[in-house]
């Protein structure tokens, strides 16, 4: 497989300006006749030729400027087309016949559970046409569609309804127009008999906006919360950015059948259903809230990403990672900061962290790749999206709303590199952010190591930083970052401190943000009378690993007291994590385990909390995953990690019993199911007593919960409680819930989730049974995703089985997922990357499953690139 590499880039030779597209799609093929206005660049070199992408495709025939071109005069080779010697500037016309219908790959054009659709980010667009399949490539485009009526009455693509309608043979057609020049990866089209759920939004300037939102017919009553969602995104883009909808229609269509989460073609985002449908009875409150995530991410690309775009795929997360920004600062505010924050940052921590420290490491901005889907990686966009927060930590809001509105006025319309962001960024606010270039180029979390002095006799209180930037592959020897560190100090009372730097002469603020940039840094502060205990990385202002040597009593008074609601859960996570990590310590030394009884007094406290958030409460009860407790370990102890986490959580549910349950009876609603922040806040509180409650209590105490449950939250929480339960109202449970919702493919989803992840002895056994179930389907990636994915991920207890079955199963997996979808293989191949960090044992088996994999005949090039590094 070939390797591209940043290094490499050229801007491109031609550029196709205009792009005039027929698709007559037919049950069994697809003609596809594409004419290019191709326009040579005045940079390019005499007798270049034009290369043009194809992948798949039958070419039928082809014309210059009308004139069919006989052999010679072009070649096909692999997976381009060339023409030697190309004119300054042409038509170039196409015909190609594919085959969307036995297309299982969700890439180019795909049928699927009875539609016609496209996905072209990032390397699709070839699989329909031939084209210089490049983001800098950038043309006005009108796409003609045509299918029989009756089976297919919805036509669409970006952009304006322009022409409609009939054909002979019981077709019909429709051609859309795009006012706004785009790159290949941002075309889409439809063809399906879908319902259409409608509604409008008026703009800033007075537009008036058509929101279309097409589903299948039985989904039709599932839109309100994604429309709803909508709307609010595109206030919010005009309040906090000035940025406002630019066609007259927004359309949206929801697919069962899709490789991600949403795409934000021009004008017609296509979405997994998965972020569109809900209603209280099918969805959760994780759901509503995802889907208001996932809403706004694509609407906000409108902006960061289509209207200013990438100069090539090395640069994603200039439109990722800033729009995982926006989007996380949208919810922030349509919701609770604090909760939002910590559900990022578990997030980050358990997969990008992870990427970091295993084979496929790579910074924001990767230098080179086999197969480009495998970049849409947590480290291109959610380590992204905290690279963009620190410049906004340190430009603060008016600065980096300074930075936006120059990056858009200077780039709208063109197809650009991160650089031009930081530049941007640098002009509109003064700031230099030249050393701040190294989290684009460097890989790796950063370690910082904080020490603290204390100096009575003069009241100075010093902290010292050093910093290292882990070795990574193909990278070693790096430079220190430059780091922002929000941070307070805590009195013994709890309040906070003045922090006056050594030097200042006026008493300085209770909160400040100081910058690291070298190795070693020490900062030190005055007028501080008694030893204070310091509260570092703010709402995780860095994305860093932070090494303290904070006590448990320090870190329960952080718990207690600190006044940033994010601080205050990760001093309860550390707090755990170290409890656990030492338990799992004790175990193989065979000591017997204890549980600190002021560590239940801080748990105990926190919970019968009065006036804190409920969904705080939630958060800082639980407890870290097993994935992340082995994060934080050399070698990652399987058995131990599950045995002490195990006996943490039996002992805080007996003793503290009581509260639990005065606590659980207290969060239980009257009234009708509201997806409100608050009431998210009970039901989530509600959900975690039930969990510590079915350790004390009987099933048939969670059976009641669950069937008195009148939404999909509470029903779900009890079901995932019950399913770990070993007894047979469990499986009674999983019988009721799954006859109440075969209908329903997504909850079916959760179905099978729930019992991926199930505690109860033979899981491995009944995934491997779901995975013949007549409702699993392997050419679904949301069932793939619901059932393998979740075991082999988030159930590592069972999947690590020392028989090495886990491991087989998601090898077998892998090598069938091959050819269907090599981007789901792919995905699915990295549940390995994490091998080397076990025991020899485990290690061997996975290695022989990795040998087996890249062993397959025909690998994908995806497939190939993950193993290959895990390997290496
Ligand atoms: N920009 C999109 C990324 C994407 C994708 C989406 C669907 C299927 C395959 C895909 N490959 C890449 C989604 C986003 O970040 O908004
Ligand atoms: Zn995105």
């Amino acid at each position: 497989p070939v390797e591209t590499h940043l290094k490499d880039y050229k801007r491109p030779d031609f550029n196709v300006e205009t792009v005039e597209l027929h698709a007559d799609i037919f049950e069994t093929e697809t003609f596809v006749t594409a004419s290019l206005g191709v326009r040579k660049s005045p940079e390019a070199a005499d007798g270049v030729s034009l290369l043009l992408d194809g992948r798949e495709l039958d070419l039928v025939s082809i014309e210059l400027d009308g004139r069919v071109l006989t052999d010679g005069e072009y070649t096909l080779e692999g997976e381009v087309l060339t023409l030697p010697a190309a004119p300054d500037a042409f038509v170039l016309t196409t015909k190609v016949k594919i085959h969307p219908e036995t297309n299982t790959s969700l890439e180019g054009l795909y049928f699927a559970d009875g539609t016609f659709l496209t996905q072209c980010e990032a390397e699709g667009f070839r699989r329909i046409t031939f084209f210089p399949d490049r983001p800098d490539v950038m043309g006005s485009y009108r796409c003609t569609v045509s299918a029989d009526k009756g089976t297919y009455p919805v036509l669409l693509a970006n952009g304006n309804l322009v022409d409609e309608g009939e054909l002979s043979g019981g077709r019909h057609f429709a051609t859309w127009e795009d006012p706004h020049k785009k790159p290949s990866y941002l075309f889409a089209m439809v063809a399906g008999d879908l319902a259409c759920r409608e509604d409008t939004f008026t703009t800033a300037s007075g537009r008036e906006v058509a929101l279309k939102f097409y589903v299948d017919h039985q989904d039709a009553d599932k839109c309100g919360h994604a429309i709803e969602s909508l709307k609010k995104s595109m206030a919010w883009d005009e309040k906090t950015f000035g940025l406002e909808y630019d066609l007259d229609t927004y359309m949206v269509v929801a697919t069962h059948s899709f490789n991600a989460g949403a795409m934000e073609n021009k004008g017609l985002n296509v979405f997994n259903s998965k972020y569109v449908l809900a209603k209280p009875e099918t969805a959760t409150d994780m759901d509503f809230q995802g889907i208001e995530g996932v809403i706004g991410h694509e609407y906000f690309h409108n902006w960061t990403g289509n209207r200013v775009t990438l100069c090539n795929w090395f640069q994603l997360s200039l439109k990722e990672g800033l729009t995982v920004f926006r989007d996380q600062e949208f919810s922030s505010d349509m919701g609770s900061r604090a909760v939002k924050r910590i559900a990022d940052v578990r997030g980050l921590r358990a997969s990008q962290f992870a990427e970091d420290a295993g084979p496929m490491a790579h910074p924001i901005r990767p230098e080179s790749y086999i197969e480009m889907n495998n970049f849409y990686t947590a480290t291109v966009y959610n380590k992204g999206a905290e690279v963009i927060r620190m410049i906004h930590t340190f430009l603060g809001p008016e600065g980096f709303r300074k930075g936006m509105d120059l990056y858009v006025a200077r780039h709208d319309g063109s197809a650009v590199a991160c650089e031009d962001f930081i530049a941007a960024m640098e002009d509109a606010s003064g700031v230099d952010l030249s050393r701040f270039r190294l989290w684009y180029s460097q890989a790796g979390t950063p370690k910082v190591t904080v020490t603290r002095a204390f100096d009575a006799e003069t009241s100075r209180y010093t902290l010292t930083f050093s910093q290292k930037v882990p070795d990574t592959p193909g990278q070693a020897n790096k430079k220190a970052m430059q780091i922002p560190v929000r941070m307070g100090l805590l009195g013994d009372d709890g309040a906070p401190v003045s922090l006056t730097l050594e030097g200042e002469t006026s008493l300085g603020p209770l909160e400040r943000v100081l910058s690291l940039s070298s190795d070693l840094e020490s900062f030190t502060f005055t007028g501080v009378e008694k030893e204070p205990v310091p509260s570092l990385f703010r709402g995780f202002s860095a994305p860093i690993n932070q090494v303290t040597d904070l006590t448990e009593a320090e870190l329960i008074f952080l718990m207690a007291h600190d006044t940033d609601s994010f601080n205050r859960w990760d001093a309860a996570q550390q707090l755990y994590a170290n409890t656990i990590l030492g338990m799992v310590a004790e175990l193989k030394k065979g000591e017997p385990l204890a549980l600190s009884t002021d560590l239940v007094a801080a748990v105990q406290t926190t919970l019968t909390h009065p006036t804190l958030d409920k969904a705080l409460i939630a958060q800082a009860l639980t407890l870290p995953s097993e994935t992340e407790l082995g994060d934080r370990m050399a070698e990652i102890d399987v058995d131990g990690i599950h045995a002490a986490r195990e006996f943490v959580a039996d002992t805080l549910a007996v003793a503290l019993k009581e509260s639990w349950r005065s606590v659980y009876e207290a969060c239980k609603e009257v009234g009708p199911y509201r997806p409100d922040t608050q009431s998210m806040a009970k039901r989530r509180l509600k959900g975690l007593c039930l969990s510590y409650l079915s350790r004390v209590e009987s099933p048939a105490f969670v059976m009641d919960a669950f069937a008195s449950a009148a939404n999909m939250t509470d029903e779900l929480a009890a079901l995932t409680v019950l399913v770990g339960m070993d007894s047979p109202e469990s499986d009674e449970a999983m019988d009721r819930f799954y006859g109440a919702w075969k209908g329903d493919t997504l909850v079916l989803d959760k179905w099978f989730t729930a019992q991926a992840l199930s505690n109860r002895p033979g899981t491995l056994e009944r995934v491997a049974s779901l995975m013949e179930h007549p409702d699993f389907d392997i050419k679904n990636p949301n069932k793939v995703r619901a059932l393998i994915g979740a075991f082999c991920q988030a159930n590592p207890w069972h999947f690590h089985r020392l028989d090495g079955k886990g491991y087989d199963l998601l090898a077998d997996t892998v090598i069938a997922l091959n050819t269907i979808n090599p981007s789901i293989a792919a995905r699915m191949a990295s549940g390995f990357n994490r091998w080397k960090r076990y025991d020899e044992k485990r290690q061997g088996l996975m290695k022989a499953r990795l040998e087996r994999i890249k062993g397959t005949e025909n690998l994908a090039n995806g497939v190939f690139e993950i193993v290959s590094k895990a390997l290496a």
